[in-house]
Parts: structure tokens; sequence; C-alpha cells
């Protein structure tokens, strides 16, 4: 299992946590996910495609940086 951390932007509150995490959680390959809201990114635990993670953060409303 790898860790990938995504910087994301556009997240302001608890609820934008929340869409990023479940967002993320649906990526097949995903295991686990953990969002730092303070940080401004998230620790995804899996083997996902990183274009597949970026396209459900967008298509969430929010944008992964880097
Ligand atoms: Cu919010």
């Amino acid at each position: 299992m790898n860790e990938t951390i995504l910087k994301i932007e556009g997240m302001s509150c608890n609820h934008c946590k929340m869409s990023v995490e479940k967002a993320l959680k649906g990526v097949p390959g995903v295991t686990d996910v953990q969002v730092d809201l303070a940080e401004k990114q998230a620790v995804v635990t899996g083997s996902a495609d990183l274009a597949v993670m970026s396209k459900a953060v967008a298509d969430a409303g929010f944008k992964v940086v880097d």
C-alpha cells in the first residue's frame, strides 16, 4: 500500500472536507482517505490512479494542485 498526498484547493469548511473524502473514497483502488482541512491536503492510501483521483476531486467542486 502506498500513500499519496494531494494538495487540494477550495476547501473552506468541514462540509468541503467530507465532500472531498467521499469523492476520493469512491475512486477504485483507494482504501483510506484522511483530509486535513488546515493543511489543505488529503492523504490517500491505496493504489489509485492520480488522474482519476484528480478528476473525482474536480467533479466534487475542488481542485488538486501540483
Ligand atoms: Cu465547505
